[in-house]
């Protein structure tokens, strides 16, 4: 069965690829060639301060010896080009544009002048410290940039057919190809970020050129191992300067970096959290090019680790700034985490590659929590303002007052100094109908309910429409002209499974309920015509925790769909953890609802109660019970809408009384 090409005609997705194509893409252009007047701040108090300008194009220019100058900003500043480049390459496949088509073609002359003659391109070095190549990998992020580049040139590639973008690829991976390896001549490394993995698996499927998937199988397979290869280079190197905008880290065989072990010894998934997502993506492609059943099980195994023990409800994975990192299991604070949005953005690259390794809609479900609620929470409406952190309890003035929750912003920023997350968010967006099927053998798997015209080949088109996440009726009508026999799976989210109903050309089906991982299987042969209705469980939710999540101890999330929703200040009030629902609750919902946003929204509503205090200067009191409370109308919108409003409280989990 031929991989589909896919045409998105759905509303709610339609609006935010739009505002990638039209909006994000001119403002990041524009962002990264110093073009406009942006307030730029740091992710937090501690961070590396780099925030005059982002000065990520110029860089290129002055590597390229096309202009004067020093680096500015962070040392891996190249990859925002490089993933500005990949968002335009799949935007340019659903909105095709003359103008951004050539800027982005110019771009690649600029970065072909700066790449070096042996395919090195890594400004920083290039420009800072050239001898340094290569050298000190643990923090250096050269791989990282570059595997950033070889996702960029192989997309704008197949959109284009642009062969400088492929080539570019091509060379930085064989110059990495050539310092590193088994042989004895090479070095014996990996990246200090993983990223170059996944791509080199890109680059291989492209190329057909397994020495690219066998390089990044080595160097997936090189982690962990001893002697530790960052500890080599820090002791053997010439040392890093002091005034590097990073340093030698203290430990280099450290769960940080997820190299203190194999990595099929990990027994949970630890360390900073985009770099263990992104690395599990790797592996998880790696492990299909290369037959690795050792690997996929490695993969399998911190799969079920991050979903069943470290992942938030809004699918935000690292519970910790420090490291932003994963801490332990059932370890989910709401408003100190992290959830970076470039490590939801991972979680949908991961679960991309085990549903092709292993189509199981539970990979599916997470997938739609991420796109749903953990990226996109990420940005604001008017695509220009967007979070790094993704918290699920947020106090103004905790986040202006409290030094550990400096990272905690209340509003989203119009740009970082550490800008990984809107490009990653924008590349996400235009790229989404690459996560609608997995096609496998002679099954179609439809994983997502995004509408959209598929065609596989001349012989069959399918059409999903319907309003989703406000509504969870489906159409699919699969036109076919050759009576192809192929089995359509419809995953049924884990949420609806106990009640969705199905009709096959107008009839209601009381006879295939049963689900295979998560999936509805159909069968053919299948006529010219077939319309499939579903109608998915839209009930309101009440979502509780696993007990060792003490975070979220008698509270409840309210979820709708695939939604999570939350409280905020504009809606409820102050003093939002003094609020609570009651088990019993029944809920309102509120359709195409004007919050003055872009979008309509579905807000859901109840009546619950809030605290009172008896005597409102006394810190303490004498318990009383039940404590006095009086009703209160609540109002839960869309997490992913949060902040758009004035600056606020908000709060995803709720005490239950
Ligand atoms: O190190 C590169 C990127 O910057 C990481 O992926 C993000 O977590 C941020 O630290
Ligand atoms: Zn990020």
């Amino acid at each position: 069965m031929k991989q589909p090409k896919i045409q998105i005609t759905d509303p709610f997705w339609s609006e935010y690829r739009r505002i990638v194509k039209d909006v994000m893409i001119p403002y990041q252009w524009s962002v990264i060639n110093d073009d406009v007047k942006i307030d730029i701040e740091r992710e937090n108090a501690n961070a590396f301060k780099a925030s005059e300008k982002s000065h990520a194009v110029q860089n290129l220019k002055i590597a390229a010896g096309l202009a004067q100058g020093d680096f500015y900003g962070f040392w891996f500043q190249d990859s925002d080009v490089y993933k500005w480049l990949e968002a335009v390459a799949y935007a340019l496949r659903y909105a095709p544009d003359q103008k951004l088509q050539q800027t982005a073609d110019d771009l690649l002359v600029l970065i072909s002048q700066a790449q070096e003659a042996d395919g090195y391109l890594d400004t920083f070095f290039q420009i800072r410290a050239p001898q340094l190549k290569f050298q000190h990998v643990s923090f250096s992020h050269e791989l990282y940039c570059m595997g950033h580049y070889i996702e960029a040139g192989v997309a704008y590639y197949q959109t284009t057919g642009n062969q400088l973008a492929l080539t570019i690829a091509t060379k930085m991976a064989d110059c990495i190809d050539a310092h590193f390896g088994p042989e004895a001549n090479k070095m014996h490394g990996y990246p200090g970020h993983p990223e170059l993995e996944l791509a080199l698996a890109k680059l291989a499927d492209e190329t057909h050129e397994t020495r690219y998937s066998d390089l990044a199988a080595y160097m997936i397979n090189q982690r962990g191992t001893k002697p530790n290869f960052f500890a080599e280079q820090a002791n053997n190197n010439e040392p890093l300067p002091a005034d590097f905008p990073f340093a030698e880290p203290e430990d280099n065989g450290q769960q940080y970096f997820q190299n203190h072990v194999p990595v099929r010894e990990l027994q949970a998934a630890e360390g900073h959290a985009v770099r263990m997502t992104y690395l599990l993506t790797g592996m998880a492609h790696v492990a299909r090019q290369t037959h690795d059943e050792s690997l996929q099980a490695a993969c399998q195994h911190l799969w079920k680790n991050i979903v069943d023990k470290q992942m938030y409800v809004t699918g935000g994975v690292g519970s910790t700034v420090a490291g932003e990192a994963f801490t332990f299991d059932y370890d989910l604070p709401n408003d100190t985490m992290y959830c970076e949005t470039c490590a939801s953005c991972a979680m949908v690259f991961f679960a991309k590659q085990m549903l092709e390794n292993n189509p199981d809609g539970e990979y599916a479900d997470v997938m739609e929590r991420e796109l749903y609620n953990g990226t996109i929470s990420g940005m604001s409406l008017d695509g220009q303002h967007f979070f790094y952190v993704n918290p699920l309890a947020v106090n103004p003035e905790a986040s202006a007052l409290d030094p550990n929750k400096s990272h905690v912003k209340v509003s989203r920023p119009a740009w970082f100094g550490c800008a990984c997350c809107p490009p990653n968010l924008a590349r996400l967006i235009a790229s989404l109908d690459q996560y609608l099927y997995t096609v496998k053998d002679e099954t179609i798997y439809s994983n997502q309910f995004v509408g959209h015209t598929a065609t596989f080949g001349a012989d069959l088109t399918i059409t999903q429409s319907g309003n989703y996440p406000w509504s969870g009726n489906i159409s699919y009508t699969i036109n076919t002209q050759n009576k192809p026999e192929f089995t359509f799976a419809i995953r049924i989210p884990d949420w609806s499974q106990a009640n969705y109903t199905v009709k096959i050309n107008g009839q209601l089906q009381n006879d295939l309920l049963d689900l295979d991982h998560g999936y509805l299987k159909l069968t053919g042969p299948w006529p010219a015509t077939t319309t499939i209705e579903l109608a998915l469980d839209m009930a309101v939710r009440t979502t509780q925790a696993n007990p060792l999540v003490t975070a979220d101890l008698g509270k409840v999330a309210v979820e709708r769909g695939p939604l999570v929703y939350c409280l905020e200040q504009a809606d409820n009030g102050a003093h939002l953890p003094t609020l609570s629902l009651g088990t019993e609750s029944t809920f309102q919902i509120q359709d195409n609802v004007d919050l003055g946003l872009p979008l309509k929204l579905t807000t859901v509503s109840t009546t619950g109660a809030k605290l009172t205090s008896t005597n409102s200067d006394q810190l303490y009191q004498s318990a009383q019970n039940p404590r006095p409370t009086t009703a209160q109308s609540l109002t839960f919108i869309p997490y992913f809408a949060w902040a758009n409003r004035q600056p606020g409280e908000m709060q995803v989990w709720l005490r239950q009384h």
